[in-house]
C-alpha cells in the first residue's frame, strides 16, 4: 500500500528581525532538531526538523541572504542563494509592521531566479490592524509569483499550523530524510558551541583531545546589527589551557577570529566574540556538567 509519506527542504528567507527563527521555533517547537552542516561552504544552514507521522519538512533558515555590508557579506550571500535553488520551496517573511521596503527588493530581486515555489509569508500581524495588512499585501503582490500568501503571527502562533498544512500538503511525496530525535532548543546556542570547538581542534590538531568542550555562556543582542556570544572552553588540564591560549594569547585569538566569522555567517549578524579558557577535571564524568554543556543525551 502506498503510504503518502510528504516530505522535503524549505528555506526561510526574509530581512534580519523579520521573525524567521521565531517562525522556526514556533513550528518545529519541542520537535526541533538542529544540526550545521558539515561543508565549509553551507554552514551557515540551521536546520529544524518538522515530524510527523506522514510528512516531515526540513526547514532551512537561511540568515545570510539580506543586503550584503563586506566581502564576507557577499560570500553570505552566495551561500545562500545556492541553498535556494536546492530546496523544495521557499518561505519568504516579511514585516507586516513595515513598508516594503530596500531589503525586501534585495531578496525579491535575488528570488526572481528561483525557479521553486515560493510563499509569501507576512508576519507579525498580531501587530497590526486588518486594513493595514491589505496594504501589505498589495505592496508584494506583484513582486513576484507567489504560490500562495499567508499572513501569520509567529510570535503566538496564528494561521501557523493552516500554513504548515499547506505546505505539507504542496511538498511531493518522498522518504523521512532525518530521525525526528535529535533535540535541541537553543540551536544557535548550541551550533556556536560547536563552531568554537571545533577550531580549537582544528588549530591545536592533536595536543587538545576531543573531551574539550565549549560553553556558550550568553549571545545577546546589542542591537539590530551587533551579537555578543560569550563562551567558555573547557579543558581537563592545565597543559591544556596552556596550549589553546599559546604563546601570549597568540592561539586563542586566532581560534576566536575564525569562530567569530563562522558565527557572523551563522547568525547573519556581526558578532563580538568573548572566549575563555577554564580548566576542570573529569568534566566528562559529570553527568550534570554535561547537560549544563548542552551535551544532552
Ligand atoms: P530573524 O532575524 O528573522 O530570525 O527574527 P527573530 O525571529 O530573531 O525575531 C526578531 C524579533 O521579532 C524578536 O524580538 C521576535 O520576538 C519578534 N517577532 C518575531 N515574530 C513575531 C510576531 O509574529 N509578532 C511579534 N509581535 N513579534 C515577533
Ligand atoms: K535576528
Ligand atoms: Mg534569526
Amino acid at each position: 500500500m502506498e503510504n503518502n509519506f510528504h516530505s522535503g527542504f524549505i528555506a526561510i528567507v526574509g530581512r534580519p528581525n523579520v521573525g524567521k527563527s521565531t517562525f522556526l521555533n514556533r513550528a518545529v517547537g519541542d520537535k526541533i532538531a538542529i544540526m550545521s552542516d558539515k561543508p565549509q561552504t553551507t554552514r551557515n544552514k540551521i536546520q529544524g526538523i518538522y515530524t510527523t507521522d506522514d510528512a516531515q519538512i526540513v526547514f532551512i533558515d537561511t540568515p545570510g541572504i539580506h543586503k550584503p555590508h563586506s566581502r564576507l557579506g557577499d560570500f553570505m550571500v552566495d551561500s545562500a542563494l545556492s541553498t535556494l535553488n536546492e530546496v523544495d520551496a521557499v518561505m519568504f517573511m516579511v514585516n507586516a509592521t513595515q513598508k516594503r521596503g530596500r531589503g525586501d527588493d534585495f531578496i525579491i530581486n535575488r528570488l526572481k531566479d528561483v525557479k521553486k515555489p515560493i510563499y509569501l509569508i507576512i508576519n507579525k500581524i498580531d501587530q497590526v490592524h486588518p486594513d493595514h495588512l491589505l496594504e501589505i499585501m498589495d505592496d508584494y503582490r506583484d513582486s513576484l509569483e507567489y504560490k500562495d500568501v499567508f499572513p501569520i503571527s509567529a510570535l503566538n502562533g496564528n494561521n501557523v499550523p493552516e500554513l504548515i498544512q499547506q505546505l505539507i500538503a504542496d511538498l511531493p511525496e518522498g522518504p523521512q530524510y532525518y530521525p525526528s530525535d535529535q533535540i535541541t532548543d537553543h540551536p544557535e546556542r548550541f551550533i556556536a558551541g560547536e563552531l568554537i570547538r571545533e577550531k580549537v581542534l582544528q588549530f591545536t590538531r592533536e595536543e587538545v583531545p576531543h573531551s574539550v568542550a565549549v560553553v556558550v555562556e550568553r549571545i545577546r543582542r546589542e542591537d539590530d546589527e551587533k551579537v555578543l556570544v560569550q563562551a567558555t572552553v573547557i579543558v581537563e588540564r592545565k597543559s591544556q589551557k596552556g596550549i589553546i591560549i599559546g604563546k601570549g594569547g597568540k592561539m586563542l585569538r586566532q581560534i576566536g577570529t575564525q569562530a567569530r566569522k563562522d558565527i557572523e555567517r551563522m547568525l547573519g549578524d556581526k558578532v563580538y566574540l568573548e572566549l575563555w579558557v577554564k580548566v576542570q577535571p573529569n568534566w566528562k564524568d559529570k553527568q550534570a556538567d554535561l547537560a549544563a554543556f548542552g551535551y544532552k543525551q
